[in-house]
């Protein structure tokens, strides 16, 4: 038992303690062996404390002091049935028709990951999206689907977050019964950037369906059709809605842009509805589908294919997003993608409050209250503050058109601008905008999305840094050390371009780098992974290793691999508040961390000693449920 409060001791409340004063005094320091997972947790805070953020800041600013409350819910009550219904009961095939004879426009919201990806660099935390989660069930339970997984979200919840990305989607959907959830495959690629061998991107999506995963938005990035398929296969086979989606670029309604027509687009339509697709979708990713061409492509598509549904992605970059998806649900769309206001437009998706308010009393009308997004709004607007370090607005104030002329995916444009400005170079990112638009074009005019989006982008990168035109990069092809990604692009390890390869380009590169062409499929000359051995041996290194762990690392074997250590170490952080989490509390403050249901920690900062001890540690002294604790942390500086 806690014998003597450490708290009631003069000298250590005069803050005059130096290294030698446990040494001294032991009897104030003996306390119950506690659970292991708050000292983790105390360390992973002493660690912050005295070495700074785990997770680095992207700007000065630093998160806003405020203790967000989501709006209030009945959370006892059962939240209304909504579309997750018609999915457990009728099968995929039940909802898609239920989809189409549904009168109003249906609306999927992507705040939960999307729109942060695209205007936060991904950062926020599961703490913040299911603590507005029963908010969402509740009184939004009509949405056609709640986009919360894949994408980028996956990675950075290891990487950055030091959090699970199984763990936020099944918690997810312990608090989000009636909402299905849709995620963001990249077809061949998973949620990773390279091909993987077919068992993996297999067993990714059954793990997938396992964890609460129901619609799967698969996309490749060059529209390559045998990686599409793959992924179609994949979540299909595992139960899921294959949302089989065609990636779009150019503009339909210039005459002059003659290699992404509407026929092309047709055609890559035809072969995802022939391998069974439930939703057709287009998938906007940076923001060029015009109103008066988003009539065109969604009547077209109707036309020819009146059973399926169809679904519309886009992003606000140029400010039309709002009017290109009113131009798509009048000419047939079944749904369009919106963010909730607070986390909407530039480089995110169109408001919702827009669209609901737009087509209030119209035969399109969504029947979601503007007051129920306002309240949703409200929450994101404060919860948006904490995540202030990674505000793509520290650089970007305004939409802006010129998308239509680079033709930058919404995420890579917000990342783009932030290294330029963080550089210093204010006038940088006009280069890099400029040199990735040549880029584009040196490479052939491609379908540009993670991962064909990072080969232009660095090769725009590698011509601002060199001082190259496009000219130079076509002339000297076979002595320049292009970036990684170019290469591997050139090679066909992405898949085959619509059009064929940059040619000589293609030939010289690979001739001066001594490569070997891809022929066809990359993925499918990959051996299959054999978990059973990836499972044994990831145990012989770390502790409580699940399935799930297990295609983490297949993923990002280096990623999971240090996230599995870090979480070993430091216990669950993603319980911690968002400000907590990234810059650590502040002296003398105290707050709680509830760990598990009923499991409440109440932890309050107490000092951190102003000597380090001979071997370079500092002490830092909490009070953890009303007892003294201290951790010692290796001071790094
Ligand atoms: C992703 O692949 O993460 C995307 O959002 C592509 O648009
Ligand atoms: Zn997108």
């Amino acid at each position: 038992p806690f014998l003597l409060n450490v708290l009631e001791n003069q000298k250590f409340l005069s803050g005059t303690i130096d290294t030698n004063f446990i040494d001294e005094n032991p009897q104030l320091f003996q306390y119950q062996p506690s659970q292991n997972r708050a000292q983790k947790l105390l360390n992973y805070l002493g660690q912050v404390l005295v070495n700074g953020p785990s997770t680095p800041l992207a700007t000065p600013l630093q998160p806003a002091v405020v203790h967000v409350q989501p709006p209030e819910v009945d959370v006892i009550a059962e939240p209304p049935r909504g579309w997750k219904y018609i999915i457990d009961t009728e099968g995929p095939e039940g909802f898609a028709k239920a989809v189409r004879q549904h009168p109003g426009l249906l609306l999927m919201d992507t705040t939960f990951r999307d729109a942060h990806q695209s205007l936060l660099a991904t950062r926020v935390r599961s703490h913040d999206l299911l603590k507005i989660s029963p908010y969402v069930s509740h009184k939004l339970s009509n949405l056609y689907a709640l986009e919360n997984w894949g994408g980028a979200t996956f990675d950075v919840a290891m990487r950055f977050l030091h959090e699970c990305p199984w763990q936020r989607l099944s918690d997810m959907r312990r608090m989000v019964p009636n909402i299905p959830f849709q995620m963001l495959l990249r077809g061949a690629n998973g949620v990773g950037y390279t091909s993987y061998p077919d068992n993996v991107v297999k067993e990714f999506c059954n793990l997938s369906v396992q964890a609460g995963m129901d619609i799967f938005r698969v996309f490749d990035s060059l529209n390559y059709i045998p990686n599409l398929l793959l992924g179609v296969e994949a979540a299909g086979t595992a139960g899921g809605v294959v949302e089989a989606a065609i990636c779009y670029s150019g503009d339909i309604s210039d005459p002059s842009r003659t290699k992404y027509t509407l026929p092309y687009y047709l055609d890559i339509a035809e072969e995802l509805v022939k391998a069974g697709a439930h939703v057709l979708s287009i998938k906007d990713m940076a923001g060029l589908l015009r109103p008066q061409a988003a009539s065109t492509l969604i009547a077209a598509l109707r036309a020819k294919y009146p059973q399926i549904p169809i679904h519309v992605h886009t992003h606000d970059t140029a400010g039309a997003g709002v009017a290109s998806m009113l131009r798509c649900a009048e000419a047939g769309a079944d749904v369009v993608d919106v963010a909730v206001d607070s986390m909407s437009g530039m480089t995110s998706q169109p408001s919702m409050g827009a669209v609901v308010a737009s087509l209030q009393r119209t035969e399109l009308d969504t029947g979601i209250p503007l007051s129920t997004v306002s309240d949703y709004s409200a929450y994101w607007e404060q919860t948006r503050t904490l995540y202030a370090p990674f505000e793509c607005t520290t650089t970007m104030r305004s939409g802006n058109a010129d998308v239509y002329l680079n033709e930058i995916p919404g995420g890579q444009y917000t990342n783009l601008q932030f290294q330029a400005f963080s550089l210093g170079l204010g006038d940088k990112f006009e280069k890099v905008k400029q040199a990735y638009r040549e880029a584009n074009q040196v490479l052939g005019d491609l379908i540009k999305v993670t991962p064909s989006s990072k080969t232009v982008g660095d090769l725009a990168q590698f011509m601002v840094q060199n001082n190259l035109s496009a000219q130079d990069v076509l002339l000297r092809a076979d002595e320049l050390s292009f970036p990684k990604s170019v290469i591997e692009f050139l090679q066909g390890q992405l898949g085959e371009p619509y059009g064929g390869y940059p040619e000589p380009l293609r030939s010289k590169v690979l001739a001066h780098m001594r490569v070997e062409p891809i022929e066809g499929r990359p993925g499918a000359n990959l051996e299959p992974m054999d978990f059973a051995a990836v499972k044994s041996s990831l145990e012989e290194r770390f502790s409580n290793i699940s399935d799930f762990d297990v295609m983490s690392y297949a993923m990002y074997p280096d990623v999971a691999s240090q996230f599995f250590q870090f979480r070993e170490k430091y216990g669950p952080v993603d319980k911690l508040d968002t400000r907590i989490f990234l810059v650590g509390p502040r002296v003398a403050e105290e707050f709680e961390v509830t760990i598990e249901r009923g499991k409440t920690l109440h932890i309050k900062t107490l000092a951190m000693a102003a000597d380090l001890t001979p071997n370079g540690e500092r002490e830092v002294f909490f009070e953890l449920n009303g007892q003294l604790r201290s951790v010692f942390i290796r001071d790094e500086e």
